[in-house]
C-alpha cells in the first residue's frame, strides 16, 4: 500500500487556501483525505494563540512563535498516523506561515531562530503557494480583522516566503514549489491545484515519509 501523501497550502492572508483547501479536501484526487489547519484553535494551546490573534492577549515574539511551532507537534503524532495508514493530508498554513509571520516582524527574531523549532516535524511533499498581490487580497471578506492584516506586515511575511523558496529549492531533500495564480477565479484555481497534485502523487506516493528542514 502506498501512504498518503502531504498537501500544504500557504499564503498571505486572505488568498484564499481556506476555499481551496475545503474543495481539495472533498475531490476525488485526494481521497481518502484528512483537512487540518494551522493554528488549530480547538487546544488549549490554539485558544492562547487565538487569543493573541484577536488582541485580547499580549505575547512576547518569541514566546507567541513557540506556542504556534508547539501547536504543530501536538498533531505531529497523527499527521504521521494519516499518512502511514495511507490518508492523504491538506493542510491550511503550516511551519512556513509561523516563520514568515514572525521573521518580518520588526526588529524580529532571526530566520534561523524561527525555523529551528519547526525542525523534524513531518515534511509536506508539495507546497501550494497561493499567489494574490497584496491589492487583490485586500478586497475581499474580512481582511483587517486580526493582528497582522496589515499592508506593511503582509509585504513582509511576502518576501520571507520568498526567501524559503529559494532555501528550499537548494537543498535535497525539500518539498517542491508550485505558484498558483490564486486571483483567478475559485473554480479556475481549483482545477490548477488538482492537477499539481495528481503528479504530486504520482511522484511521492511510494518515498519514505521526511522530516521538514533536515
Ligand atoms: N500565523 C499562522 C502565524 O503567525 N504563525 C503560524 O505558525 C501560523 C500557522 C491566522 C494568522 O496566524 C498567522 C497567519 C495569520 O495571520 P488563519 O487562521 O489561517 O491564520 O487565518 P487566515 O489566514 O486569516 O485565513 P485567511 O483569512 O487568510 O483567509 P484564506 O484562508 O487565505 O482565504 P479564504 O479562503 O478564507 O478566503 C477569503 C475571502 O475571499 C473569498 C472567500 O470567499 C472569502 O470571502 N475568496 C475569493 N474571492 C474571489 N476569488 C477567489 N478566487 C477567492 N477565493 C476566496
Ligand atoms: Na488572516
Amino acid at each position: 500500500m502506498s501512504r498518503g501523501v502531504f498537501i500544504l497550502l500557504e499564503g498571505v492572508d486572505r488568498c484564499g487556501k481556506t476555499t481551496q483547501v475545503g474543495l481539495l479536501s472533498e475531490s476525488s484526487v485526494m481521497a481518502p483525505c484528512e483537512k487540518m489547519n494551522f493554528p488549530d484553535r480547538t487546544t488549549e494551546i490554539g485558544k492562547t494563540i487565538n487569543s493573541y490573534l484577536k488582541s485580547s492577549l499580549d505575547l512576547s515574539d518569541e514566546s507567541v512563535h513557540l506556542l504556534f511551532s508547539s501547536n504543530r507537534w501536538e498533531r505531529q503524532p497523527h499527521i504521521l498516523e494519516c499518512l502511514q495508514g495511507g490518508k492523504n493530508i491538506v493542510c491550511d498554513r503550516y511551519a512556513y506561515s509561523g516563520v514568515a509571520f514572525t521573521n518580518s516582524k520588526v526588529d524580529g527574531p532571526a530566520l534561523d531562530w524561527c525555523k529551528a523549532c519547526d525542525v523534524g516535524l513531518p515534511r509536506p511533499d508539495a507546497i501550494l503557494f497561493l499567489d494574490v498581490s497584496q491589492s487583490v487580497a485586500e478586497t475581499r471578506g474580512g481582511f483587517g480583522d486580526e493582528r497582522y492584516e496589515n499592508t506593511t506586515h503582509q509585504t513582509a511575511v511576502r518576501k520571507v516566503f520568498e526567501t524559503l523558496k529559494t532555501e528550499d529549492q537548494a537543498m535535497d531533500n525539500a518539498p517542491e514549489w508550485h505558484m498558483v495564480d490564486a486571483g483567478r477565479s475559485i473554480e479556475e484555481v481549483k482545477k490548477d491545484i488538482e492537477e499539481i497534485v495528481k503528479g504530486v502523487k504520482e511522484r511521492k506516493q511510494d518515498t519514505p515519509i521526511g522530516k521538514l528542514w533536515s
